[in-house]
């Protein structure tokens, strides 16, 4: 893509929270922060070694990484792969000292491996050892975390990503549509980001919402991705330095590289990425959710067909073939279709299963995130009360128009989904 790189808005220190809320949280714009945001973080000095060119400390990361050693790693597909239908990168479980000694070594099958998604936080919590960073304050609003820790130390959405030069995550929008930022412990990134107002651009049919993403924005086939030419002029393009930290606002979809060093060009990168979510993504966050439940009701149409014909089979016949017993019963009485407690019970295990999150448990982020509002200490860093009371309402008001909602309220599957957020707000 022949995009040079631009100049984000660029925060110094002293950070402001008001700065960052009404000039990028709210509008939903990136930005980049100067490395004091994050200079007192511990992993400065412990994941990496002092010595110049600096490095990573490789026994140190083994040691955090304990018994639990595989990683996901990513790889560049082999010809013989591509030719059997495998994508350009595959995914694979492997030990994380395997990866490291590879780099060690200088082998070339260490070449394009990319370590992502490492919970290496999580395991860092589960053996009661120190933070290796402090989330910083203009971030801290942080629901998504908050309500992941309410479960206990299942699961997060922090990150440590570790790849060779030259690897690439390709063009994607973070999880749940929620922001993130992401800090480079070493080495450089090279972001391109595209604004939510552009992201039908990016499909090979902007009008149809789940047609082909472009994978590689270095490699877009102008015949086949009609919309191209208008969405890379839209593109930001930014390279993050050392120790600076990129906001990518939620919704965004975007493409990163890592950067060769010039004084050390098979340096690998390391950087610490964090999803967060909070009121100010509320909408969108709903958005998403809405959309991929619809995703998944267009991908099982046939068992809603079966399950209508099912439901009338045993109304003629009087015989009872459906499961669902009780909870359809009380569908029933609530003016609904039998069925329909079936199929959305059906749908939301699927939305589960392929997005990560359905009604229950975005709810129950919510009511997290409306109960620690609450709290006196964290009012200087989060939007004014009113403000999280409204886009709350909001969202609860659409929901409650939606008939799975409906549905979800009349069965015990859903009595309290949305209901404990109203008593609160
Ligand atoms: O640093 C990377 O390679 C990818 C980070 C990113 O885009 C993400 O986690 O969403």
């Amino acid at each position: 893509m022949d995009c040079q790189p631009q100049s984000l808005p660029y925060l110094s220190y002293p950070f402001s929270y008001q700065d960052f809320l009404l000039n990028h949280l709210l509008p939903n714009t990136p930005c980049l922060f100067s490395r004091q945001l994050t200079s007192s973080w511990p992993c400065f000095s412990s994941f990496l070694l002092p010595h110049s060119p600096r490095s990573i400390n490789a026994p140190h990361l083994l040691a955090l990484q304990g018994s639990s050693n595989l990683v996901s790693v990513h790889r560049p597909s082999t010809p013989l792969e591509r030719e059997e239908g495998e994508a350009a990168t595959v995914c694979e479980e492997r030990r994380l000292e395997e990866v490291l000694g590879l780099w060690e070594d200088g082998k070339k099958e260490g070449k394009g491996l990319y370590v992502k998604d490492w919970h290496l936080a999580l395991q860092n919590e589960r053996e009661g050892e120190k933070e290796f960073y402090e989330t910083p304050g203009v971030f801290r609003d942080d629901w998504l975390n908050g309500w992941c820790r309410t479960k206990g130390l299942e699961d997060d959405f922090k990150f440590v990503y570790l790849g060779s030069p030259n690897t690439t995550t390709h063009l994607h929008r973070d999880v749940y549509s929620s922001n993130s930022f992401s800090t480079n412990l070493l080495g450089r990134k090279r972001w391109t980001l595209f604004p939510p107002s552009h992201s039908h651009l990016l499909r090979r049919f902007p009008d149809l919402p789940r047609s082909q993403l472009i994978s590689d924005v270095r490699e877009v086939d102008k015949s086949v991705f009609r919309g191209w030419e208008e969405a890379r002029k839209k593109a930001v393009v930014v390279i993050q330095e050392e120790g600076e930290t990129i906001f990518v606002p939620g919704g965004w979809y975007h493409q990163v590289e890592n950067l060769p060093s010039s004084s050390s060009p098979t340096q690998p990168i390391l950087s610490i990425n964090h999803n967060w979510l909070n009121s100010t993504s509320l909408l969108r966050v709903f958005q998403a959710l809405v959309d991929d439940i619809e995703a998944c009701e267009e991908s099982i149409e046939d068992v809603r067909e079966m399950l209508v014909v099912q439901y009338e089979r045993e109304r003629v016949g009087g015989r009872s073939e459906a499961k669902g017993g009780e909870e359809n019963v009380r569908a029933g009485e609530a003016g609904l279709e039998k069925w329909e407690a079936e199929w959305v019970r059906e749908v939301q295990e699927l939305v589960k299963m392929d997005s990560g999150w359905g009604w229950e448990e975005f709810w129950g982020c919510v009511e997290w995130g409306v109960e620690n509002s609450l709290d006196p200490s964290v009012q200087d860093l989060q939007p004014p009360l009113s403000y999280i009371r409204d886009q709350v309402n909001l969202v609860l008001e659409s929901y409650e128009g939606r008939r799975d909602a409906m549905v979800l309220r009349s069965t015990s599957m859903g009595s309290t989904v949305g209901e404990t957020v109203k008593r609160k707000t």
